[in-house]
């Protein structure tokens, strides 16, 4: 084994030691002799490193471990190949704004464009798909370029940067005072932007003015940590919540500020309507499902947002924390002339709400076989607590579980995004249950979804890290089945999207976990507790009707 001179550092170190500046505990990879020298590095650092069986779910769990730490996570693999899987879990961390860092081995500078092994041009790949991608140049200049990378995460809405390290340039020494080790809290500035302050006034006049206003709580809330602000806000002001992404589960069910099913109504009805840190994209209709009436607010982290698809009233480009906490305080030196019209507003929409819930409630009660998906959704909806991050990766199945299923904290809601990629799931339970051992992962899967990353199950048997995996088994991959069946007839709808059936709960057992087979929706809560005490990373396979669709599959509202 050769060491560096004690006066020497590797460019390994190097990357290990701008990521513990970082503060970051830990990296996601698959192996190659492109990148170990990082995992010696690592090693010194007292970074844990986790490999994985694909190096899409080691950019995932990079993604995920952002979410749940709000700090950037890391994957790091090997070039060519490894770095082309790991694209979509860079894609999709690009979609959602999720703050990470890939770093991709690369052949060596002294062999450039010679074809050597693996060798690929992953700058110009990642270039359109992260904030930041390049090549670093020298030994030297190692730390520098990673510090520089996070710092490149956070401009604007955050998002992933890449970066490819050459062979020779990892694996050289140089000596230290010749390299600039970035510290700790000294590479970057805070992110935290107030908004423009006749922006703030404008809409603290627009609150108290408003009879009937509701705000939409994105995921930009919990990026930014903004959940008290946003508490306070609806709190003072009486003003109906929504929560969609990431910030789901700001206000717990059953406060009087939180509501789900009455969206559509008060989008409609509303004469003021306040969207937090989510885009106008298919999940928003591209603003077109807003009332062409309602004086409309935009606050977001990137400028580019603000407006975009649809005219806004009034725009305000920074965090949604403070910017939420100032608009409160501006408001509450002022007449509140809508105050009062505002509590029968709020109870109007509870009216809606409750109806809406009552219309749906035998279907979530109904003990057919095979079982209902709404069934199998109430039944994971009144097992999580306040301690279960929730984690949704499928398509039908996860459509109903957004309708019903309601986290019971901040930050306890996991899904791809707008990316909408199956395959997350195990990765984000592996980097929630890693980031936050003492809270409880349930993750909910298509089979379909499942199949594409279920390997990895391994890992989580070998890392020791318990969650509930649940996974709605139709055979099918449905969610693609009832627009093509609608489109060319039962038959034709078949072609592509039958899957077998597969018992997963074993495929769990032969990996070392705990697995279990539901038919009756009788037997759902009893095996949801008997995974829970398990104490191992668990399957249960539940066996779903294949023929019930969600609303919104059949409406296809994605599509839209
Ligand atoms: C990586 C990826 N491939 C394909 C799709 C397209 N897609 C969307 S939903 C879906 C079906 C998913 O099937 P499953 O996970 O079994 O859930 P189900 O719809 O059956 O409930 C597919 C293939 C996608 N979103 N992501």
């Amino acid at each position: 084994m050769t060491e560096p001179a004690p006066d020497q550092i590797s460019g390994g170190h190097l990357v290990a030691k701008a990521l513990k500046a970082e503060g970051i505990d830990v990296i996601f990879t698959l192996c190659g002799g492109h990148i170990i020298d990082i995992y010696d590095g690592c090693v010194d650092e007292g970074i844990d490193v986790i490999d994985v069986r694909h190096e899409q779910v080691a950019a995932h769990a990079a993604d995920g471990y952002a979410r749940i730490t709000g700090k950037p996570g890391c994957a790091v693999v090997t070039a060519g190949p490894g770095t082309t899987d790991a694209v979509t879990g860079v894609a999709n961390a690009f979609r959602a704004e999720s703050p990470m860092l890939l770093i991709g081995g690369q052949g060596a500078l002294s062999q450039h464009k010679m074809g050597s092994l693996q060798d690929l041009p992953h700058v110009d790949m990642m270039t359109p798909i992260t904030k930041f991608a390049a090549t670093v140049p020298s030994t030297e200049r190692v730390a520098d370029i990673v510090s520089m990378a996070f710092r490149e995460c956070y401009n604007g809405a955050p998002g992933p940067s890449f970066l490819e390290i050459p062979r020779d340039v990892l694996d050289a020494s140089v000596p230290v005072e010749k390299a600039r080790i970035p510290e700790a809290g000294r590479y970057r500035a805070s992110t935290r932007q107030a908004g423009d302050p006749d922006a703030i006034e404008r809409l603290a006049d627009l609150l108290v003015h408003s009879e009937k206003p509701c705000v939409l709580l994105g995921s930009q809330v919990w990026t930014t940590r903004g959940t008290d602000a946003a508490i306070d806000f609806v709190r003072a002001l009486n003003v109906p919540a929504y929560m969609n992404g990431s910030g789901r589960g700001t206000l717990p069910p059953g406060d009087p500020h939180h509501f789900q099913l009455s969206r559509r109504y008060a989008f409609n009805e509303a004469d003021l309507i306040i969207i937090v840190g989510t885009p106008f994209d298919f999940r928003m209709g591209y603003g077109k499902r807003l009332s062409r009436d309602a004086t409309v607010v935009q606050i977001d982290l990137d400028y580019r947002t603000v407006g975009k698809n649809r005219d806004i009233d009034l725009g305000i480009v920074g965090d949604a924390g403070l910017i939420l906490a100032s608009a409160a305080q501006a408001a509450s030196g002022r007449v509140d002339t809508g105050a009062a019209r505002r509590k029968e507003w709020i109870e109007e929409l509870r009216a809606v709400e409750t109806q809406a819930f009552e219309k749906r409630l035998p279907r979530q009660l109904s003990a057919a076989q095979p079982i209902d998906p709404y069934r199998l959704v109430h039944e994971i909806n009144e097992f999580i607590t306040e301690d279960t991050i929730y984690i949704g990766d499928g398509g039908d199945i996860v459509t109903f579980s957004g309708q019903v299923v309601q986290p019971k904290s901040p930050g306890h809601w996991m899904d791809p995004g707008p990316l909408g990629t199956l395959g997350v799931g195990v990765a984000f339970a592996m980097a929630a249950k890693y980031a936050e051992p003492d809270k409880e992962v349930l993750c909910l899967f298509g089979d379909g979804a499942f199949s594409l990353t279920g390997w990895d199950f391994e890992t989580m048997v070998r890392f020791d890290l318990p969650f509930i995996g649940v996974i709605g088994n139709n055979s099918s991959m449905n969610q693609i089945r009832y627009g093509q069946a609608a489109k060319y007839g039962n038959d034709r709808g078949r072609v592509g999207n039958t899957l077998g059936d597969v018992r997963y709960d074993e495929f769990a057992r032969l990996l070392g976990g705990h697995g279990e087979e539901v038919r009756d929706p009788a037997d759902i809560r009893p095996a949801l507790e008997r995974a829970r005490e398990s104490g191992k990373p668990a399957l249960i396979n539940v066996w779903v009707d294949p023929d019930v669709y969600a609303p919104g599959t059949m409406n296809q509202t994605m599509y839209k």
